[in-house]
């Protein structure tokens, strides 16, 4: 009986398993989906989905707990990725706070692109802290000028005194921040700014205007002021397990996944905060719109050089970052076109 040679037979089955091979993988990101880290978050599942057989299941802020659970739980390998605001990150990656320190950002959006894109803090630097967190970083980007909405229109720190100005609850540089604004720092929760907005538990908050006019807060408070002191910013991670173990090719996919949505978002971001502030003026005619003046300005930045010397001073790991981010910044300012 003449034997049938099936090893061609068993590696095509083979073969065509492991192309077939296709894993979900859990995507929980800070915002909806229609706020810039939704946005990112689905242009990334569009690649992912559209250039290998793997799915990517997405999860909204609420969907898997607040916005302070999710790190821990990509930490734990619950989820893959994590799109997560830097305000919410300084409490476990110290470092993560020079995105939140007051005048260090540029509020230019072509120094911001040339930053995201050229600065050895976000491209060498971080990803090598990330990873002793467990975390292989993807992409940080900018969201929008910070802005400062309150009851009562204020012009120097004193207008601020004793002020309850919440601030996002994972930043020890942002209580230090508007202690030195003069004010008393509340750290909250999104899930809980709302109602204390409504109930008076603070007297005010800082978002960019895309998530100002996206939520309603300029229905909730009476002032909006530019201040020029900082800078929204949102991160991308994967759990490093995962990401170690994934194939040559999956990394790849990963990488250029992470690139398109980058790209995506950049040009996305600054449109979304200029239409913010546009729809908060049509919409609520009667709002005040401030920016402080160059003077006004001055005077809160002598407060910040406090709070810069602080951040540097918290480790020798910070103090490089620090010193690394002035190169960057002024490679920004030089270059930016
Ligand atoms: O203020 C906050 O907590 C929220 N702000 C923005 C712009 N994104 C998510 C974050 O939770």
């Amino acid at each position: 009986m003449k034997l049938i040679n099936l090893k061609p037979l068993v590696l095509a089955g083979m073969i065509a398993a492991t192309s077939l091979s296709a894993a979900t993988w859990k995507y929980a990101f800070g915002e909806g989906t229609s706020d810039p880290q939704g946005i990112y978050a689905t242009a990334f599942k569009n690649f992912i989905e559209e250039n290998s057989r793997n799915e990517i299941e997405l999860y909204k802020v609420g969907s898997l707990g607040e916005e302070t659970d999710l790190m821990e739980q990509t930490r734990a390998g619950l989820i893959q990725f994590l799109g997560q605001s830097t305000g919410y990150m300084g409490g476990t990656i110290p470092e993560m706070d020079i995105f939140t320190l007051p005048y260090v950002m540029p509020t230019d959006t072509k120094q911001l692109d040339y930053f995201f894109k050229n600065s050895k803090v976000v491209n060498k630097m971080l990803p090598k802290i990330f990873n002793k967190h467990g975390l292989e970083l993807l992409s940080i980007f900018p969201e929008g000028e910070m802005a400062i909405t309150t009851f009562e229109v204020f012009h120097s720190p004193a207008d601020l005194q004793g002020k309850k100005m919440r601030v996002m609850p994972g930043s020890p540089i942002l209580v230090e921040t508007y202690k030195a604004f003069g004010a008393s720092p509340q750290p909250m929760s999104w899930g809980d700014l709302v109602g204390a907005l409504k109930t008076g538990m603070v007297d005010g908050q800082e978002n960019p205007t895309v998530w100002i006019e996206a939520y309603g807060l300029d229905d909730l408070t009476k002032v909006l002021t530019y201040t020029g002191h900082g800078h929204f910013n949102a991160s991308v991670s994967a759990n490093k397990e995962f990401y170690d173990g994934l194939s040559k090719r999956d990394k790849k996919l990963v990488q250029e996944a992470a690139d398109y949505a980058h790209k995506t978002i950049l040009s996305e971001a600054q449109k979304l905060d200029a239409y913010g502030l546009g729809r908060i003026i049509r919409t609520n005619p009667t709002y005040k719109i401030v920016t402080l003046t160059k003077d006004e300005k001055n005077v809160f930045k002598e407060k910040a050089k406090a709070v810069q010397k602080s951040f540097a001073s918290k480790s020798a790991s910070n103090k490089k970052i620090m010193e690394q981010m002035e190169k960057d910044l002024a490679a920004a300012e030089a270059n930016a076109k």
